[in-house]
C-alpha cells in the first residue's frame, strides 16, 4: 500500500505545488503512474529533477535548505510511486487469480429487433389508423356460418372442403351460429363480429393469423398473417376504395410507387378487384421477382356484397361499404425481395440481421 502522504509543507510554494499531484498518486492507474514518474522524476525534464539541477545556481546556506527539502520531497515521491506500483500489482495478481483478464476486449451486447412481420403489420396498422380506423381482433376459432355462410360462400364452395380447411373435432359451443367449428381461413369473421355487435359507421382494420390446409412450400404457410380492412356506411362507393388503398400504397412504400387494379372475383365483394403495385424490386422494368411484368399484387378487395350486409342485419339498400385483405407474410416477400416465405420461420439471424433493421439492412447484432 501507498505510504501516507499527509500534504506536510516543505517551506517552499514552488515545492508544496507538487503536493496535491503527491497526494492523488494512490489512486493512479499503472498507465498514469508511469507517466507521473516521468513526469517528476523522470531524468530529462522531471519536475524535482529540474529542481536539483537548479542548486547550483543558489548561495552555499540556501542550497543546503533547498537541497534537503528537495531531496525530502523526492524520496516522499518515490516512496509513493513505489507503494502505489506494489497495491497494482497485488491487485493484478488477485485478478488473474480469479481469471478475470481486465485488458480484454469488451463483449458487445446483442441488440433485438422486431421480426420484419411484426413490423410490417405494425406499419400497415398505423397507417389505418391515422385514417381513423380502429384495430378489433377475434377467435381464431370460428364456426361455419362466421367463417363462410355469412361471406355469401355457396354451401358448396370448394373453400369449405376438408382438403382446404382445417376442422376441429368439436361441438361449437351452445348459442354460436351455425355447423362445425374450424380455424379461421381469414379474418372476415372478424369483421361480420364487428357489424353485428356495432351499427354504421364502420372503419376497422383487422390483424391476425389463419389457417389453412396448404402444404409449406417457398410461396404458402399452413398458419400466416392476414390484415383485413372494411368501411361501412351511408354513400360509401369504390372511389373511396380506389382513394384509400392507393394512399396506403403510397404510405406504405412511396410516394410515386404507382399502382393499379384489376379486376378479381371473391363470394363477399361485388365489384372485386386486386391492386397491384409497381415492383419494388425493379421498379417496373421488369425482373424475375414480379415475373417480368414489373407489377406486384398486394391485395384484394371490393365493394361489401349487399348479401353479407343483410347478413349482419343490415339494410343493404341504406348502407354499403368497401373492403380489403392482404397477407404481410407475403408483403414482407414483395418489399425486401425475399425468395422463400420459410425464411421467416426459421429465426435465421443471417436472414433477420438483413431485414430486421429500419431500412432493411444493418446487423440486429451490434458487432
Ligand atoms: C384476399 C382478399 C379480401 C375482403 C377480403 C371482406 C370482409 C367482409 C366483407 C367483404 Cl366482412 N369483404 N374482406 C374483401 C375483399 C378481399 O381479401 O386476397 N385475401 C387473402
Amino acid at each position: 500500500m501507498s505510504v501516507s502522504s499527509a500534504p506536510v509543507s516543505t517551506g517552499y510554494p514552488n515545492l508544496d505545488a507538487l503536493l496535491p499531484r503527491l497526494e492523488a498518486i494512490s489512486a493512479l492507474t499503472a498507465e498514469a503512474l508511469e507517466a507521473e514518474q516521468i513526469a517528476i522524476l523522470g531524468r530529462k525534464s522531471g519536475l524535482l529533477t529540474a529542481a536539483l539541477k537548479s542548486l547550483a545556481a543558489l548561495p552555499v546556506e540556501e542550497r543546503k535548505r533547498y537541497g534537503a527539502a528537495v531531496n525530502q520531497l523526492k524520496v516522499r515521491f518515490e516512496t509513493a510511486f513505489a507503494g502505489r506500483a506494489e497495491a497494482l500489482e497485488a491487485d493484478r495478481r488477485v485478478r488473474e487469480a480469479a481469471g478475470v483478464d481486465l485488458s480484454m476486449p469488451g463483449r458487445r451486447r446483442w441488440v433485438g429487433a422486431e421480426h420484419p412481420v411484426t413490423k410490417v403489420v405494425d406499419e400497415i396498422l398505423g397507417i389505418f389508423r391515422e385514417l381513423g380506423f380502429a384495430i378489433a381482433t377475434g377467435p381464431e376459432v370460428e364456426t361455419e356460418w362466421y367463417n363462410f355462410l355469412a361471406l355469401n360462400f355457396p354451401a358448396d364452395h370448394p373453400a369449405m372442403d376438408m382438403h382446404d380447411t382445417l376442422y376441429l373435432d368439436a361441438p361449437p359451443a351452445a348459442g354460436e351460429p351455425g355447423g362445425k367449428l374450424l380455424l379461421r381461413t381469414h379474418t372476415s369473421p372478424v369483421q361480420i363480429r364487428t357489424l353485428l355487435a356495432s351499427p354504421p359507421p364502420v372503419r376497422v382494420v383487422i390483424p391476425g393469423m389463419v389457417y389453412r390446409n396448404d402444404a409449406m412450400d417457398a410461396s404458402h404457410l399452413p398458419a400466416f398473417s392476414q390484415i383485413e380492412g372494411l368501411a361501412v356506411d351511408e354513400g360509401i362507393s369504390f372511389v373511396d376504395l380506389k382513394a384509400t388503398l392507393t394512399h396506403f400504397a403510397h404510405r406504405f412504400f412511396s410516394p410515386t410507387t404507382r399502382t393499379r387494379f384489376r379486376p378479381s372475383f371473391f363470394p363477399f365483394t361485388e365489384p372485386s378487384a386486386e391492386m397491384d403495385v409497381e415492383c419494388q424490386l425493379c421498379h417496373g422494368n421488369g425482373c424475375p421477382a414480379c415475373k417480368g411484368t414489373g407489377w406486384m399484387e398486394i391485395l384484394g378487395c371490393g365493394m361489401v356484397h349487399p348479401a353479407v350486409l343483410e347478413n349482419c342485419n343490415l339494410d343493404s339498400e341504406k348502407f354499403t361499404g368497401w373492403a380489403f385483405g392482404m397477407g404481410p407474410h407475403r408483403i414482407v416477400l414483395l418489399r425486401y425481395g425475399v425468395p422463400d416465405i420459410r425464411l421467416l420461420l426459421g429465426g435465421d439471424m443471417r436472414f433477420l440481421e438483413q431485414v430486421g433493421q429500419p431500412g432493411g439492412g444493418g446487423g440486429g447484432r451490434d458487432a
